[in-house]
């Protein structure tokens, strides 16, 4: 049978605002998928988005939802997330939210490894205010706060994301809405900080000014700057330069969650475990 995606949505808010063609709406299908696939219970899960294109996944699922501020959305959610331990907590971002104005949380929040599912949008460019440069853009690219072309060098997410402590990193590409699914399912489940970047097409304010007009130039450009983990793993440094690779690039069974250390110290001021002494953590961790 056809999975349902109305179960899912908020119906009344069809069709999307996203443009035509927009990977968001590949991304959200797939997360959509990933909950039903994990098991999720929508009642206990909460979805915090931030301002941008990507923020709209919050108007659109039907699950407890927050559209915060741009750049809190991790704020956000480590709140919730700290009052509501066994509550499923998601969090979309764009790169200009999650890496510019939030970039000091996105890494704070991959330091902490609290159990929060971080999905990063990463379209290359400001989509909703119309093509400023963002953390992503790469060099060279036109943008409308840099005509003459792009001087900024580039971030590269999902390792900024390793080297800040996350303890499980993957990058996908809206080619494949499968193997979306596939990541998101294990990040979903992975307890600890997920971090998934998500590599989308902007044509409308990325492509356009940059000689791929369309949805389709706009993914074969995607499709011609990443690679299969297990491929890139196999090449020269000289053949990796300008590669993203893509697949599960990180992933740490052993680093302990925010939560249940803060668990562990309530449990002792509340006199329900044993004191609490400076090796419990230092030995952990
Ligand atoms: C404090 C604050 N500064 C600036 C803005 C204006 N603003 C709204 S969305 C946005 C950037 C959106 O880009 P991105 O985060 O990459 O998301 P996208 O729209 O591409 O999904 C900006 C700068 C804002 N809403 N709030």
């Amino acid at each position: 049978m056809a999975f349902n995606y109305d179960e899912y949505l908020r119906t009344k808010k069809m069709p999307t605002l996203w443009c035509w063609g927009c990977g968001d709406g590949v991304i959200l299908k797939a997360t959509i998928r990933a909950i039903a696939k994990v098991g999720w219970n929508m009642d206990d899960t909460c979805i915090v988005s931030g301002i941008g294109c990507s923020g709209r996944f919050s108007s659109y699922i039907n699950c407890n939802t927050v559209h915060t501020t741009h750049g809190r959305t991790i704020a956000y959610a480590t709140g919730i997330k700290l009052a509501n331990p066994d509550k499923n907590v998601i969090c979309v971002a764009g790169d200009g939210d999650s890496l510019a104005i939030g970039g000091n949380h996105t890494i704070h929040g991959c330091r902490r490894n609290i159990d929060i599912n971080f999905i990063l949008i990463n379209n290359f460019i400001y989509g909703l205010t119309n093509s400023q440069t963002s953390p992503t853009t790469p060099q060279g690219f036109w943008t409308v706060s840099q005509k003459a072309g792009n001087i900024d060098p580039t971030f590269n997410a999902s390792n900024l994301a390793i080297a800040a402590g996350a303890s499980f990193v993957g990058r996908e590409t809206v080619l494949d809405p499968k193997k979306i699914e596939r990541l998101l399912v294990k990040g979903f489940e992975h307890k600890g900080f997920s971090f998934m970047e998500i590599l989308s097409n902007c044509h409308i304010n990325l492509g356009r000014k940059n000689k791929m007009a369309s949805a389709m130039e706009t993914l074969d450009w995607i499709d011609s700057i990443t690679v299969a983990k297990s491929k890139y793993d196999k090449m020269s440094e000289e053949e990796r330069l300008n590669l993203l690779p893509t697949g599960v690039l990180h992933h740490n069974t052993e680093a302990r969650e925010y939560c249940d250390m803060y668990q562990e110290i309530k449990d002792a001021h509340q006199g329900k475990r044993g004191k609490i002494t400076q090796d419990d953590f230092a030995k952990k961790i």
